[in-house]
């Protein structure tokens, strides 16, 4: 292995699917280390050594270590502007490209979790202000154009469409045809098809694998 490999830390049908997909879309050589979330992998001393929260997704890079997704995504398309995903810095779109992603991580994110859990926080302490601003806010966004950024899918829409395609399944956000034709429009891609199929096959191993432990535990 070289020391700059690029090393996915990952398990199926996670937050980590997302940037196994960007990796696939951005031509990306990289290896991935399969870990097995049913069975306690993400809590292995090995792994905690390099994300003390053990959690995934996490990347390798050499020595440099990136978590939490919207850094990787944010990371990997620098990385690999040739892929024609990246707005660039001088590129008009940088700005918004930089701030959907913050708003995925700030906002949306702690928005949908604490929707979930029934946590409605004070809009001014918030620092989302409310859920409904948020999905109002991206809604608005995406009857805009095609993609995220207008007319061509970047980076911001393989994390965007991921993210709508897991919150839709849960009932996160109301699924208005702004929500599921975009997330349809991004999900039907190749990649990430072959990414949901490995992923589907690998879950039932790993479940397997847990399970069979457990029983001769
Ligand atoms: N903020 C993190 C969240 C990562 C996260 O929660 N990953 C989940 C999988 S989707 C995980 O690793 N869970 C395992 C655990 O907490 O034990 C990110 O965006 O990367």
């Amino acid at each position: 292995m070289s020391s700059d490999t690029l090393t996915l830390h990952y398990a199926p049908q996670t937050r980590a699917s997302t940037a196994r997909v960007l990796l696939d879309e951005l031509g990306a050589p990289y290896e991935l280390d399969i870990l097995n979330m049913h069975a306690g992998e993400l809590k292995s001393p090995a792994f905690l050594a390099i994300n003390p929260l053990g959690k995934v997704p996490t990347l390798t890079h050499g020595d440099t270590v990136v978590t939490e997704s919207v850094a990787i995504a944010l990371y990997l398309g620098d990385l690999f502007p040739q892929a024609g995903l990246t707005p660039m810095p001088g590129d008009p779109r940088r700005g918004a490209y930089l701030r959907w992603m913050t708003i995925y991580a700030a906002c949306f994110e702690p928005a949908v979790i604490d929707k979930a859990a029934g946590h409605v926080p004070s809009a001014v302490q918030s620092p989302y202000g409310t859920y409904e601003g948020v999905v109002d806010l991206l809604a608005g966004q995406l009857g805009k154009a095609a993609y995220l950024l207008g007319d061509e899918i970047t980076v911001a829409d393989i994390h965007w469409g991921a993210a709508l395609h897991w919150t839709l399944m849960f009932n996160l956000v109301l699924d208005l045809p702004v929500f599921t034709d975009y997330t349809r429009r991004v999900t039907s891609r190749e990649s990430f098809q072959k990414v949901f199929a490995d992923d589907a096959r690998l879950a039932t191993e790993h479940e397997a694998a847990a399970g069979a432990a457990a029983a001769a535990s």
